[in-house]
């Protein structure tokens, strides 16, 4: 009988490998977690800036402690329908927290933006990673990144996120279609000078696609090993548990671990979650299946 999967040449070629992320160096020999951290104006209930920022600190303080590697911050809602805000808006929500985490925490953070402007100013205040849902493909994105020196997440998507989920439709497997996408625009990164040890791929759950366009990337996950690149996963309380679980956003955490293992299993090197410190077990645990132990993860220390 043919094995479901073949994990015998996925989980051992890349072991010990490690990103420079900024000051910080990420070791991804196995699964690690990031946590989100929204500071787009609704996911604060009231009170003024400092409170907020207050709030933004002490909320990844709480995922840190919990196991996350890295915290990923947004000021533009990425979410279908959301309105767009402008570069200096999302400057003025994301500058203030990335300096408070770096300052304040010494944590690695990702930021979550498709901004030019955004790209160059939280280099200089110290984040360790850009993570574009758009592949720099906005004006300017590209040539910004590059000389930001950090490393950056490209992204499948379909669309943009105002109309992405309208009708999503892929002319060939949905995997196929993201391989596609991300090796193309890898090649022409690596041509502007964004060179390869600092690209990640993502396949972009969500972004343009049917539950079932999900749930299929995710069974077939392993062929973005053939790009040769870290993965990222981003799946926490998203709609393709929402819609086979019947579930809520507040009540997908059970659905969203059972992807966070099928990931790992699959190759993921970075997951992208709400719920860090649940993530964190479920993905160790799937990690100490796939390596028939747990040595290198009991006890193992943030990174420096
Ligand atoms: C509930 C909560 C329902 C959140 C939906 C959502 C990804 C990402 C997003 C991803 C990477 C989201 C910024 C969408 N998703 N970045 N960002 N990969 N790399 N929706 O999958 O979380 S925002």
């Amino acid at each position: 009988m043919k094995p479901i999967l073949d994990t015998s040449s996925t989980h051992t070629a890349d072991n010990a490998f490690q990103l420079r992320c900024g000051r910080h160096l990420l070791d991804l020999s196995f699964p690690r977690v990031m946590g989100i951290l929204n500071v787009t104006p609704d996911s604060f209930s009231d009170g003024g800036q400092h409170v907020a920022l207050d709030d933004a600190l002490r909320h990844a303080e709480r995922m840190l402690a919990e196991g996350a590697a890295m915290i990923d911050v947004g000021g533009e809602s990425t979410r279908p329908g959301a309105l767009t805000v402008s570069p200096q808006q999302e400057l003025d929500r994301v500058a203030p927290v990335v300096e408070a985490l770096v300052r304040e925490l010494d944590a690695l953070v990702s930021v979550d933006t498709s901004c030019p402007a955004v790209m160059r100013e939280v280099s200089e205040l110290g984040a360790g990673m850009i993570n574009d849902v758009r592949s720099l493909e906005r004006e300017g994105a590209l040539a910004a990144a590059v000389s930001s020196g950090l490393p950056v997440c490209l992204m499948h998507r379909q669309g943009e996120p105002q109309d992405m989920q309208q009708a999503p439709n892929y002319h060939q497997p949905v995997e196929e279609a993201v391989v596609e996408y991300l090796a193309r625009r890898v090649a022409e990164c690596e041509a502007s000078g964004l060179r390869r040890h600092r690209l990640l791929v993502d396949p972009g759950f969500g972004f343009g696609k049917t539950v079932e366009h999900n749930l299929r990337l995710l069974k077939y996950m392993q062929s973005l090993q053939s790009l040769e690149l870290p993965v990222l996963v981003g799946m926490s309380r998203k709609s393709m548990i929402g819609n086979v679980l019947g579930r809520p956003v507040e009540e997908r955490l059970s659905g969203g671990l059972a992807l966070s293992a099928m990931a790992v299993e699959r190759g993921a090197n970075i997951l992208r979650v709400h719920d860090v410190g649940e993530t964190v077990d479920a993905v160790n645990m799937a990690w100490a299946v796939l390596q028939e132990g747990c040595e290198p993860l009991f006890n193992k220390e943030s990174d420096a």
